[in-house]
């Protein structure tokens, strides 16, 4: 299969299925673009969570317990800033830390988040293109019962615990596409939307300036993957935000705020009963296993997507 794939992803669900097509695919076809409005300074350091926790699983060295963090890592430094009276509620590892050292030395010495993230990836061995959505700063706030959070606050802090009554992705309106994800918009044969939170992940994506219009234009197969099984998010709070912005969290939910984005949506096999009524959105329901809890699953519905994004599927 000749042509890039181009992956839309968030953190760990996305990175998922990133590392399975990054098992089927020569790296030189797959290029991963990543939310970054979660991105946040902590003790003055640049942390980019998603587009680490894929840059980490890619070059194999994600916790596999958290999906996010580096495997083993320790915690001497955030418990001597803790000391130090510095908040420790984001938890930071040591070499995670080193990371972030790294990317805000070289932001500050004017490169920009798509140079930055390239030189780490190179760095950590990882061939395929991971590269973020923009390199503008968009950050998600969410207006919730208790106020307005910023991201990490309501995620990691609050536990996404507070309600959510609506969702900002603040500078998304004047962010442009980074170099690549342009590039990617323009050349790519397929595109993929990861089974990544649609409100916290692959929003801040389509937000950027005219992606939205450029993926509704787009002319090879698009394949989203659902992140809801049976109703329920395989991870984080994507049904809890569904119910608490007035609709009842389905995988057929999902696909109505992908109508005219993805011409092909792939259902898990226990939401089979649904296939009709997502067909009758005018994309093609395809229904696959979808849990990716073994290495081999990954694989499998990687090659199921890559199937799907062949022109002749
Ligand atoms: N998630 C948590 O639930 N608790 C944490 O303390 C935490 C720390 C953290 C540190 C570095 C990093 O790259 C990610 C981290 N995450 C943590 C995950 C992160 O908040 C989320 O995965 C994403 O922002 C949502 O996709």
């Amino acid at each position: 299969m000749a042509g890039e794939l181009l992956a839309l992803a968030g953190g760990v669900g996305g990175a998922k299925l990133v590392w399975g097509l990054s098992q089927v695919l020569p790296p030189e076809q797959l290029v991963v673009v990543v939310n970054t409005a979660d991105d946040e300074e902590f003790h003055g350091l640049q942390v980019s969570p998603d587009l680490d926790t894929v840059m980490y699983t890619l070059a194999g060295l994600a916790n596999p317990e958290t999906g996010w963090g580096i495997t083993g890592d320790t915690t001497t430094v955030l418990s001597a800033l803790e000391r130090l009276g510095a908040p420790a509620w984001f938890k930071l590892g040591d070499r995670d830390l080193a990371t972030h050292i790294r990317r805000t030395e070289l932001l500050r010495k004017g490169g920009t988040l798509s140079a930055v993230t390239a030189e780490l990836c190179r760095a950590l061995g990882v061939k395929q293109r991971i590269v973020p959505m923009t390199d503008n700063r968009v950050r998600t706030s969410l207006l919730t019962d208790q106020g307005v959070m910023a991201f990490q606050e309501y995620f990691v802090k609050h536990r996404c615990q507070p309600r959510v009554r609506d969702i900002m992705y603040e500078g998304a309106d004047w962010a442009s596409p980074s170099p690549a994800f342009e590039q990617a918009l323009q050349e790519a044969r397929a595109v993929v939307y990861c089974p990544s939170n649609p409100f916290l992940s692959l929003d801040p994506i389509l937000e950027v300036l005219g992606v939205r219009r450029r993926l509704q234009q787009f002319s090879g197969p698009r394949i989203a993957v659902s992140p809801i099984v049976g109703g329920e998010a395989v991870k984080g709070p994507a049904a809890k935000l569904f119910k608490e912005l007035g609709q009842e969290p389905s995988a057929l939910a999902v696909a109505r705020r992908m109508v005219g984005l993805c011409s092909v949506f792939v259902l898990d096999t226990v939401d089979q009963s649904l296939a009709q009524e997502v067909d009758a959105l005018g994309m093609r329901a395809v229904v696959a296993d979808t849990m990716m809890n073994t290495p081999e699953d990954k694989v499998r519905l990687a090659k199921q997507v890559c199937g799907l994004a062949s022109p002749d599927a």
